[in-house]
């Protein structure tokens, strides 16, 4: 069983602050919030990073992105927001279970790289 972080947050064995969940994707708060709102949004598939996605991903990152969507509206993002995808090394990529985030509830949101 895998020991990565975010698929043991998927099995319930690390708490998070869920704010959506369905059969294939969850959503939570980022635990070091860079933005009034930072979620995010994962496949429960683990994919260690966008570098690794194969044809065979296309629906579930289709589903990701139509539930990041929904997920940013309900957490009031209604005049925007920004979705971040860090990939590999020189992407800064922390936790390699792939995972969307999602910022917003500033207005404008600060720059970031
Ligand atoms: O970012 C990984 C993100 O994951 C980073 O913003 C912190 C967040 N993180 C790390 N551990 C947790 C837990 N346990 N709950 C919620 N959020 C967490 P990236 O650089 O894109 O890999």
């Amino acid at each position: 069983m895998s020991d990565c972080l975010f698929c043991r947050i998927v099995r319930g064995e690390i708490p998070a602050r869920k704010v959506y969940e369905d059969e294939h994707i969850l959503a939570f708060h980022d635990i070091r919030p860079l933005a009034p709102v930072h979620v995010l949004v994962i496949p429960k598939e683990h994919v260690d990073s966008m570098a690794h996605l194969e044809p065979r991903h296309e629906a579930a990152m289709g589903r990701l992105l139509v539930a990041a969507a929904r997920i940013a509206r309900d957490q009031g993002c209604t005049d925007g927001f920004r979705t971040i995808v860090n990939t590999g090394r020189v992407g800064l990529q922390e936790v390699y279970h792939l995972h969307l985030h999602i910022l917003g509830g500033a207005d404008p949101l600060p720059p970031m790289l």
